[in-house]
């Protein structure tokens, strides 16, 4: 296939770009009532307000096109057919069979998974309420209160987020904990202030290599052996996901207590399998089949709804016309809730891990931008550090602002004040504020004519400035699930049209591999030779500092 670039579509937007100066925003709804209206969409509880991006109906045209032209809808049915469109690593993606809750057939090699997946949802099942009603006895006989979930990467941030996200449902009998970091710090904070006897732990991790997640659970095992005093306790306190079987067995937990997944499901899309084990526990498996049921709901809007009706779709296509076209280099998540406030860490993995990329599937260079830079913050926090720099800075910050309409912590009037503070922004940074309002405002105030001089160029704002407004009734296990799966599905059409597999990741590997190296360095010095200056420098420094192991 020809670069993507290189397309008529792309072509005709560029020619469009060139000509964006005279597009205004404020001007569009001026003169089309209607465009809130045609220019939003609902899926799955969602609406999608998209009519504050700097388009009009031949943009939009134009990058429905795109679609076409990278033959999206054809990946989509190799996606769902199982084939190996991870193409690197030879595997198929296929976590919407993990979601599937119709009778979808899901088949990799020409075996039916659903047998599988339905199989290791009855075991979590089991378990999860076998642990909340109190029925799992840790080895001194007593119920669990707390749960360890030790993993990094996708086998932490989703369900971690999830967790957090979904707090509103948890019982505070049961606290579910995370532990990713190979930092000593996290494990021994989050052990200091628990209960050997009645802790549990859940080592997440798909290849049960990783060291970080290794490290950490070696720490747990000996930690949890020496405050009950017996290795037998390790079989009711530790439980593994994983895919590698041989691998948990040998880290010393039965395999009856190992929940399995498949290579076909990414890291970072692996929540909805039994890493999601951590979400069962902490809200209950009902409420983590409605995640699943919202998710699966955004898989069939996905794979049934026309471009122009298609939310992931059109979110993809905003996020290329912003960043390939407009230039903008990165794109900010604000969710106006608080317990959303790892939305975006765990959407800078899912985006940037899987676009972050800069050949094609075919190995060949890439030469026109790929994924952004994802972050962001809750608001209204944002709104007092970083928003300075959206509405006047000189980049452009495409924005996604994420609103339930209902909170679940109903009191006074916070949640009318949240609500009028994201709408606000986004208004904001739609309309701006021109020299003549923001001069009229000044001289209204009773401003001496050289002070109006001197501050107007300041309180002036450019507007124009592109903003998605994505509402949910309230976060309820379902929207969740249709809203992850929503922005998975952004990011599978963004990595077909840029012709790149984002399912891979080496780009992790070289650092993996160096750390690797300088341990055997700091055991070692003579297997330094050959470092470059800096690097056998700080390796010095940390000698000196005297706690190498
Ligand atoms: C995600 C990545 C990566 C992975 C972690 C943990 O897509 O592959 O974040 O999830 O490195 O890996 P393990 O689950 O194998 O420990």
């Amino acid at each position: 296939m020809n670069p993507i670039n290189q397309s008529p579509a792309w072509r005709k937007l560029q020619q469009r770009a060139e000509g964006i100066g005279k597009l205004s925003m404020r001007q569009l709804f001026a003169e089309d009532v209607s465009r809130a209206e045609r220019m939003s969409v609902d899926a799955c509880g969602i609406h999608l307000d998209y009519s504050k991006n700097l388009v009009d109906d031949d943009i939009l045209q134009q990058l429905g096109m795109l679609i076409e032209t990278a033959d999206v809808g054809g990946w989509r049915d190799r996606m769902t057919a199982g084939d190996a469109i991870n193409n690197t690593e030879q595997r198929a993606v296929l976590h919407m069979a993990l979601r599937n809750r119709g009778d979808r057939p899901y088949r990799v090699g020409g075996d039916d998974v659903m047998p599988g997946v339905l199989g290791v949802l009855a075991q979590m099942r089991a378990f999860s309420e076998a642990v909340r009603s109190g029925a799992w006895l840790g080895h001194g006989g007593k119920p669990m209160t707390d749960v360890v979930s030790i993993g990094i990467g996708g086998s932490s941030l989703g369900p971690m987020m999830v967790c957090e996200a979904l707090q509103a449902y948890q019982s505070p009998a049961l606290r579910v904990h995370f532990v990713s970091n190979v930092d000593g710090a996290q494990l021994t904070q989050t052990l200091q202030s628990l209960d050997a006897e009645t802790t549990l732990f859940v080592i997440a991790s798909k290849t049960f290599t990783t060291q970080e997640t290794l490290t950490n659970a070696r720490t747990a095992r000996a930690w949890c052996v020496d405050a009950l005093g017996d290795e037998a306790a390790i079989a009711r306190h530790f439980v593994a996901v994983s895919t590698n079987a041989d691998e948990v067995a040998a880290f010393g937990i039965d395999t009856d207590n190992m929940f399995a997944f498949w290579d076909w499901v990414g890291g970072r899309y692996s929540l909805w399998s039994a890493i999601g084990l951590p979400i069962a526990l902490a809200v209950g498996m009902e409420r983590f089949e409605q995640l699943l049921a919202g998710a699966h709901a955004m898989d069939e809007h996905f794979i049934a709804a026309p471009t122009e009706a298609n939310m992931p779709m059109i979110l993809a296509l905003l996020g290329i016309w912003n960043s390939n076209f407009l230039g903008a280099g990165s794109h900010a998540v604000i969710p106006y809730d608080q317990n959303l406030r790892n939305l975006p860490t765990y959407l800078q993995q899912a985006d940037m891990e899987s676009n972050g990329k800069r050949v094609t599937r075919d190995g060949m260079a890439i030469d026109y931008a790929t994924g952004p830079v994802v972050w962001g913050q809750p608001g209204t926090d944002a709104q007092h550090s970083f928003f300075q720099l959206i509405h006047q800075g000189t980049r452009l910050v495409p924005t996604d602002f994420v609103l339930p309409l209902r909170s679940h912590y109903p009191v006074g009037d916070h949640h009318a004040k949240l609500v009028a503070n994201c709408l606000a922004q986004s208004q904001a940074l739609m309309q701006g504020k021109t020299a003549a309002e923001a001069e009229a405002e000044l001289v209204a105030a009773g401003m001496a004519p050289e002070a109006v001089a001197r501050l107007l160029p300041h309180k002036v704002f450019p507007g124009n400035r592109p903003s998605n407004l994505l509402l949910l009734e309230q976060v309820t296990p379902a929207a969740l699930g249709a809203l992850i799966a929503l922005y998975e599905h952004k990011i599978f059409v963004q990595g077909i049209v840029w012709g790149l597999d984002s399912y891979d990741q080496w780009g992790v590997e070289l650092g993996k591999q160096l750390a690797g190296k300088l341990l055997q360095v700091f055991a070692d010095p003579s297997a330094g030779a050959g470092l470059d200056g800096s690097t056998a420098a700080l390796v010095e420094r940390y000698r000196r500092a005297g706690s190498e192991k």
